[in-house]
């Protein structure tokens, strides 16, 4: 039997299990036992499935977007109208083949948005071009969820199960679980809250599964079996989605208004121009970066010369993305702006800096 066969097998025992208490252990292993095969259909062998020619595109600009949608749902339409690529749009279905890289630009910072092919359902399992246009999304800053206004709920359930089959997590934070594995000593086990969907007898048992007979765990919020395989396994990408749905021309203005409501949801026409500036802002507000300005000593900031970070980042990130050298000879900062509670501050280096904080780096004598 091959996995492909495993893995729909296991399927169907989880389909056919019905949920609850008695039975929570049972699809807690049929799950870890469905993780561990679709790991073995992914992981590429060398040699299986076709190469991604023109799929690895030249990351560049400040963030990543990649567009995951079915076929004509209308992504190249939307590259060619935020950014200065023409990519090919038609009425037909799998009109683009390759990845397309278009540059948006907004308030000095660039954010490269990438063109793909429209995958079908059964992408993850290498239907398609799936594969190769869901390792371009493991890439990305964020995805953009392409969908069609005019086709129901559905599709994104459809897409959402297909990112998530290959180790994508959308819009979901890494699980506060703490896992090593170790050289010996058996596995110890320990948790730090009540945990309503774990045991310590599950744990075993799904290391057991993976042949993990020494490590430590330390569980530190009421974590499912899913969190944890996830957790073992490693691999996963927590990606933000920003859920788009285009061809708002073609339904009623309550269709409209009642996805517009959903979280996470830009509604717009590409065709007819509706609401694409809204959709720009609300990517560049899911990417969370900041913006931050420099200034040396007795001048004024350099207001055009921006740099593009992630939020969080400390002063003394800000030092790496002027200068390697800088941290070395980095004496203490000024900091203007909303981080600060006076203006200017003193700052160190573990200082973390905001949206449009002016920062002035002054060096050891
Ligand atoms: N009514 C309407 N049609 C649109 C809109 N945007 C795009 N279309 C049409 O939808 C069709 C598909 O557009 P594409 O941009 O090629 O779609 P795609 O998602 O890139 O398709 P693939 O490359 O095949 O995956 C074209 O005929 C477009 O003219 C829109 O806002 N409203
Ligand atoms: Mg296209």
């Amino acid at each position: 039997m091959g996995i492909t066969e495993k893995i729909a097998d296991i399927e169907r025992e989880i389909a056919r299990t019905q949920k609850n208490k008695a039975t929570e252990y049972h699809l807690g292993l049929l799950k870890a036992k469905l993780a561990r095969y679709r790991v073995m259909l992914l992981e590429p062998t060398g040699k299986s499935g076709p190469k991604g020619a023109g799929f690895d595109v030249v990351r560049s600009g400040d963030a990543r977007v990649a567009m995951i949608g079915f076929p004509s749902v209308g992504k190249s339409t939307l590259l060619s109208k935020t950014t200065e690529t023409k990519s090919e749009a038609a009425s037909y279905e799998f009109t683009t083949l390759t990845c397309i890289p278009g540059k948006i630009h907004y308030n000095g910072a660039q954010i490269q948005l990438l063109d793909l092919p429209g995958i079908i359902e059964g992408a993850a399992q290498g239907k398609g071009r799936g594969r190769q246009v869901i390792a371009v999304a493991k890439t990305a800053d964020l995805i953009l969820m392409m969908l069609d206004a005019t086709k129901g709920p559905r599709q994104r359930e459809l897409l959402e199960a297909e990112l998530e089959a290959v180790g994508i997590r959308i819009n979901t934070h890494r699980p506060n679980i703490y896992f090593k594995v170790k050289k010996g000593g058996g596995i110890s086990f320990n948790s730090t809250c009540k945990l309503t969907h774990l045991n310590e007898r599950m744990v075993y048992q799904i290391l057991h599964d993976y042949k993990i007979h020494n490590a430590e765990v330390l569980i530190r919020e009421d974590a499912t079996v899913d969190q944890f395989i996830d957790v073992v396994l490693g691999n996963r990408k927590y990606i933000s989605c920003l859920y788009c749905y285009n061809k708002i021309d073609e339904i009623s203005i309550e269709e409209v208004d009642s996805l517009a409501r959903e979280p996470n949801t830009v509604v717009v026409s590409c065709e007819s121009d509706l609401n694409l500036e809204y959709l720009i802002d609300q990517i560049w507000h899911h990417l969370d970066l900041i913006r931050v300005y420099t200034k040396k000593r007795g001048e004024f900031p350099d207001f055009d010369g921006g740099l593009i970070l992630k939020r969080g980042t400390t002063v003394e990130g800000v030092c790496r993305n002027i200068h390697k050298s800088l941290v070395d000879e980095f004496n203490y900062a000024l900091v203007w702006g909303t981080s600060t509670k006076h203006n200017p501050q003193r700052v160190g280096l573990n200082h973390v800096v905001e949206d449009e904080d002016v920062i002035q780096v002054v060096k050891k004598k």
